[in-house]
């Protein structure tokens, strides 16, 4: 496992991605919300479909006119080619292969998140990833790929994360009304936080047991982002018991309907 990774619980990659490579995302994105306003405005919610404004704005100004559940924005995103050409760029895909091996999976788990100014739904509180997939995966290797799709800071909501907090073990945790995860304990006394600015092209990397979080989006344009999840491919015939029957359970079939995939990553050194 990459060294920094194993340390820290995290690993941040600038410009590990060409513009291309998220180019066809964003084109998506666009054609989402173009549909969206088309039939907003046809069942009469909306009387502006704001069409002159880009990926950046557009959103915002559909937001101000109706209700939108903008926590993550998924629909439509599983199976298509755009999502998929992503989570199988080579790049990305030997980057993963640095902390989890040669032996990787796309674990069809993947969000993406239009983060709204001002918007309390979209700001996350210091959680670890464990703790919404379940005490048994506490044992699996699951890492995250934070793709900003714009360049983030403190100002529009970058990522928080806990150094070293992977090794605190899965800690407990409990929804709150709006969904988020929270901890009964204050996280920042126990580690010291860092916040991650990150430039498109960028890739950050986590742990499944690493502490993160991010603030409120207070600029006036959507931190548009996606998350990936990768796992390792084990083979549960011959994994410790308990780590291959927790390992069962992850590698479920709702992950694979939502692209679970088998991949074969060669390590950072390749990725030049
Ligand atoms: O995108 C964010 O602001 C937070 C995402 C997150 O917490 C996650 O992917 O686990």
């Amino acid at each position: 496992m990459d060294h920094r990774f194993d340390r820290d619980g995290f690993l941040h990659l600038p410009g590990l991605l060409a513009p291309e490579a998220l180019a066809p995302l964003r084109r998506m994105i666009d054609r989402r919300i173009d549909e969206l306003a088309t039939s907003l405005l046809r069942e009469r919610k909306i009387s502006d479909p704001a069409a002159g404004l880009g990926f950046e704005h557009r959103l915002i100004a559909i937001a101000g006119q109706t209700e939108l559940p903008a926590r993550q924005w998924d629909e439509g995103l599983a199976g298509s080619e755009e999502l998929r050409e992503l989570a199988e760029h080579p790049a990305l895909v030997d980057a993963v292969a640095s902390v989890i091996g040669p032996d990787v999976a796309f674990a069809g788990d993947w969000h993406l998140r239009p983060k709204l100014p001002d918007d309390e739904r979209t700001a996350f509180p210091w959680h670890q990833d464990s703790q919404y997939y379940g005490e048994h995966t506490r044992d699996l290797l699951i890492v995250t790929a934070w793709i900003p799709l714009v360049d983030v800071d403190e100002r529009n909501g970058c990522l928080r994360l806990i150094p070293g907090s992977r090794h605190w073990g899965l800690q407990p945790g409990s929804r709150r009304a709006d969904y988020n995860m929270v901890t009964p304990f204050d996280v920042e006394t126990k580690g010291t936080p860092v916040s991650l600015p990150m430039r498109r092209g960028d890739v950050l990397l986590f742990h499944n047991l690493t502490y993160h979080g991010s603030g409120l989006n207070q600029t006036d344009a959507v931190r548009w982002s996606v998350d990936l999840r990768y796992d390792q491919d084990l083979d549960p015939t011959v994994a410790e018991p308990a780590v291959a029957e927790a390992w069962r359970d992850w590698d479920s079939p709702m992950r694979r309907g939502r692209g679970r995939r088998t991949l074969r990553g060669r390590g950072l050194a390749a990725v030049g």
